[in-house]
């Protein structure tokens, strides 16, 4: 800025326009690892009241952003240096844009002149370039006056229809840019309804009731799009009036309670065969629906009606029947006023064939939960946390891993939205340790993290940070000694481990006591339960380092079918 300012005028820069916005649009937490050219911001935001969580690794402080932002409907904030911590917070952004999660990375970067030029300033690298593709929306601000409508665009994009991840991108000189105060005041926007109401049209909601109507076998499913809309009322009268059976993704359980009697979440098979009309509301037809074919969906002809903001997720597998586009409270809203007081429920043949199921299912699980084997199995482990979850309903579970990410899903029931935050749909291992600080932070309710050992280990310096903040947050380790078992062996006799073998009998719970919090190894149910509950009464910062028999899981967890298999080769 060549611009003379008179003596004793009032001036702003940079690194203040940029706080002032985003505190203009109500946001105060950021998850950030600091370095240049950030240090000082950071500083100045924690001194200006807002909430500035320092993480151990970008990556971390990203997933911490991207379930911020599913957690509050308003966009996390990652804040990085330039090129590698721009990078490291990179797969978080992906992921959040990936999950329809609303998230903003906002990184430094270096001297465009020099990064355009190519002649190696420090930290170059082309930021916007390289982030485009992996998110929704991407800019760039190169003047201290353009910092609000930067930071504006950058929150209406985050949030607005389908929500996704946003990257900004904040030269170095543009935060120690000075303009007069009064001026600055003036530039900065705040955003007025950031996400719309969107309405679905009127003959696509008849439509979508005849098509339901018509059914004798139908089925509801509710996806993570469904929680993040927080239209909990709603959805429950809708379900709850229309009488249908309904299956909860992995992250929408709990938005009905899972012992509601219409779940069909233990007769998950019978539900996708048996049904002629399925409903997806806030859920893709993706890898893990199947693709809405093959065998999972058996030979039974099925319409399919989709609830959902994005119009092009329609037919994006198969033919949808009835599309059905806005957001999700304003759709189901719609929907309960078109059904009207005489709506008739689906047959009890088709609703008593899939209860009695569940029963059936749920009771012939029950005696394996209450093992107390030593060392434990998944279903002993996980019948004494389910316990803990039932009792304490408003505690927040993460989960990660293989085995343990598949049997904690189906074992631990979930009683209230959002309570469940997980690998989501990249299954991606690293998510933990940031996911549990930003549930934390976000709702202030005691965190549960049930890793796998190397789930775990992905983001396992985090609990630094996590003792830094004397978080209520207790860590279970799922110690089985590796990826998947802890049993494997290398086929050529070397002296090397398999490659999914990790150190026996390793003490994660001592990595917890280096930090000043509380470290506990458990062999049995009986101790996994004592000790999680005492960590969750006083919300010490825990680790349970709860041993798993190193034979007790199996090859990729369920989803073993899509490893590629070779013909020739023995493992
Ligand atoms: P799951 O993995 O639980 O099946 P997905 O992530 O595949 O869920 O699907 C979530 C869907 O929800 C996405 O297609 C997204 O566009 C949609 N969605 C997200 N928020 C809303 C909303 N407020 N209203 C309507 N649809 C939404
Ligand atoms: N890297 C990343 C980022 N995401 C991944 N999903 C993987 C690698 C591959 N992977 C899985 O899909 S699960 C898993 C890996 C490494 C770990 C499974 O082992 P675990 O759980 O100890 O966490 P179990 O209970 O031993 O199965
Ligand atoms: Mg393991």
């Amino acid at each position: 800025m060549t611009e003379e300012f008179a003596e004793g005028e009032a001036l702003t820069d940079g690194f203040h326009l940029v706080i002032d916005a985003l505190k203009l649009n109500d946001i105060k937490t950021i998850y950030n690892v600091p370095g240049i050219p950030i240090t000082d911001l950071g500083r100045y935001m924690q001194g200006a009241g807002m909430r500035v969580l320092s993480f151990r690794h970008e990556q971390n402080a990203g997933y911490a952003a991207a379930i911020a932002g599913f957690l509050t409907k308003k966009p996390g904030i990652c804040l990085t240096v330039s090129a590698p911590g721009f990078l490291n917070g990179l797969t978080a952004l992906a992921h959040a844009t990936t999950n329809c999660f609303p998230m903003i990375l906002i990184s430094g970067s270096s001297e465009r002149e020099i990064v355009d030029l190519q002649q190696g300033d420090y930290e170059e690298m082309d930021q916007l370039a390289i982030a485009k593709p992996l998110c929704k929306a991407a800019f760039r601000v190169l003047h201290a006056e353009d910092i609000g409508i930067g930071i504006a665009r950058a929150i209406r994009a985050a949030v607005s229809g389908r929500p996704g991840g946003v990257y900004l991108d904040l030269p170095a000189k543009v935060f120690a840019q000075v303009m007069k105060a009064e001026d600055g005041e003036k530039s900065l926007v705040k955003v007025i309804d950031a996400a719309p109401r969107q309405l679905p049209a009127p003959d696509s909601v008849a439509r979508a009731l005849d098509v339901l109507k018509s059914a004798k076998r139908p089925l509801i499913i509710l996806g993570k799009g469904a929680a993040y809309a927080q239209a909990d009322d709603a959805i429950r009268e809708f379900v709850e009036k229309s009488g249908i059976p309904y299956l909860p993704m992995s992250m929408a359980k709990g938005l009905l309670p899972d012992t509601h009697p219409q779940s069909a979440g233990a007769a998950r098979s019978l539900a996708l065969k048996g049904s002629d009309v399925v409903m997806l509301i806030g859920a893709r037809l993706n890898w893990l629906l199947s693709h809405g074919k093959g065998k999972t969906w058996g030979d039974k002809p099925k319409k399919f009606i989709q609830v959902d903001i994005e119009p092009r997720e329609m037919d994006s597998n198969i033919e949808i029947a009835a599309p059905l586009v806005g957001d999700i409270g304003s759709c189901v809203q719609a929907l309960l006023d078109g059904m009207g007081d005489d709506w008739v429920t689906p047959p009890t043949e088709w609703t008593k064939e899939v209860k009695d199921k569940v029963d059936t299912n749920v009771a012939r699980m029950a005696p394996r939960l209450q093992n107390n084997n030593t060392p434990m199995d998944y279903h002993g482990a996980l019948g004494a946390l389910r316990i803990i979850i039932k009792n304490r309903p408003d505690a927040i579970l993460v989960n990660e891993g293989a085995n343990t990410l598949d049997f904690t899903r189906s074992i631990i029931d979930m009683y209230q939205p959002r309570k469940r935050l997980d690998v989501g749909t990249w299954g991606v291992m690293g998510i933990g340790m940031g996911t549990a600080i930003a549930a934390a932070v976000e709702t202030g309710k005691p965190v549960l993290a049930i890793e796998g050992d190397s789930a775990f280990g992905f983001s396992g310096m985090e609990i630094e940070t996590i003792c830094r903040y004397n978080l209520p947050i207790c860590i279970v380790v799922f110690n089985n000694g590796g990826i998947y078992r802890g049993t494997d062996v290398n086929s050529s006799g070397g002296a090397d481990v398999a490659t999914t073998v990790f150190v026996k009998d390793a003490r994660y719970d001592k990595m917890m006591e280096a930090f000043g919090g509380v470290g506990v190894h458990a062999t049995s149910p009986d101790e996994l339960s004592q000790a999680v509950n005492e960590a969750m009464d006083s919300g010490r910062p825990t680790l349970i380092n709860a041993v798993i028999d190193s034979a007790a899981g199996t090859e990729s967890g369920r989803i073993g079918n899509l490893n590629p298999q070779s013909v020739v080769a023995k493992k």
